[in-house]
């Protein structure tokens, strides 16, 4: 699918949503600047680790909410600094109750991975974070950052080339995750995170701000995620790779 059609879906999805729902502002948002920092103080790479059934190139897994609890719980005992969890459930096969019942059974921050393109369904969840894919929301990004905020979940935004990197570099976010992998082609380049990263680190300094920088998938292992720190990722966001097998054993190589 073109990520049109993905964004298509996602529009459908938001009108069949009632209007009516009344959202309480949560209070126990968990930080994950602080789960990060505790990751670093132990000399480990931070992983955020994904329950993702399915992607538009393959199948993963059968997850309904008690097995996304499963794997969630499996993920934040192999020492996930954090978890994403995929809501969209057309080409990922994801949904609110994985997100909600993964949040319950863990303690460990969430981050709602979905391609959010109407407001409404800002309020559909609750979650500590929220992913927001700026070459998806355009124009509209500040505004969602906005209502992000004060629902009180974090924005990650979400860029894939220098253009939209520097737009988002103006827009009032904490986190910004470079995703590796072409909304074209599909096709991984981890190349994208190292010629994107210095951009922002040079941003940085010249303003005096500090980005936490997500790098974002193709890691498929220790080499990878090695590459990825060393371009200066804060943090990685790993899904294929761990939703294949042998979830402990990968997660401990690639933090150790
Ligand atoms: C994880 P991978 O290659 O480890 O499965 O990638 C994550 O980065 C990927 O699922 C992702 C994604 C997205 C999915 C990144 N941005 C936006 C859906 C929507």
């Amino acid at each position: 699918p073109k990520i049109e059609q993905i964004v298509q879906k996602s529009k459908e999805r938001a009108d069949a949503l009632s209007e009516n729902k009344t959202h309480t502002i949560c209070n126990d948002r968990r930080d994950i600047f602080e789960s990060i920092g505790l990751a670093c103080k132990k000399g480990h790479i931070p992983i955020i680790a994904e329950v993702k059934p399915a992607s538009p190139t393959g199948k993963f897994a059968d997850v309904n909410p008690e097995i996304a609890s499963q794997i969630a719980c499996d993920m934040e005992n192999a020492g996930a600094v954090a978890l994403s969890v995929l809501t969209e459930p057309c080409y990922f096969e994801g949904s609110i109750e994985n997100l909600e019942s993964a949040r319950k059974n863990t303690s460990i921050p969430v981050l709602r991975k979905d391609f959010i393109v109407d407001k409404s369904q800002m309020h559909e969840a609750s979650s500590d974070l929220i992913l927001l894919i700026a070459g998806v929301l355009g124009k509209k990004l500040p505004e969602f950052i906005e209502i992000a905020r004060r629902r009180n979940i974090e924005p990650l935004v979400e860029v894939h080339d220098e253009k939209e990197l520097e737009y988002v570099l103006e827009c009032d976010t904490n986190l910004i995750g470079i995703n590796n992998r072409s909304f074209e082609t599909l096709e991984i380049d981890l190349e994208t995170a190292e010629k994107l990263i210095p951009l922002v680190k040079e941003h940085d300094r010249k303003y005096n701000q500090k980005h936490l920088i997500i790098g974002e998938s193709g890691v498929k292992g220790t080499d990878d995620a090695t590459r990825m720190i060393r371009a200066g990722a804060d943090a990685l966001l790993v899904g294929t790779y761990l939703m294949e097998g042998n979830l402990k054993e990968k997660m401990k190589h690639l933090i150790e």
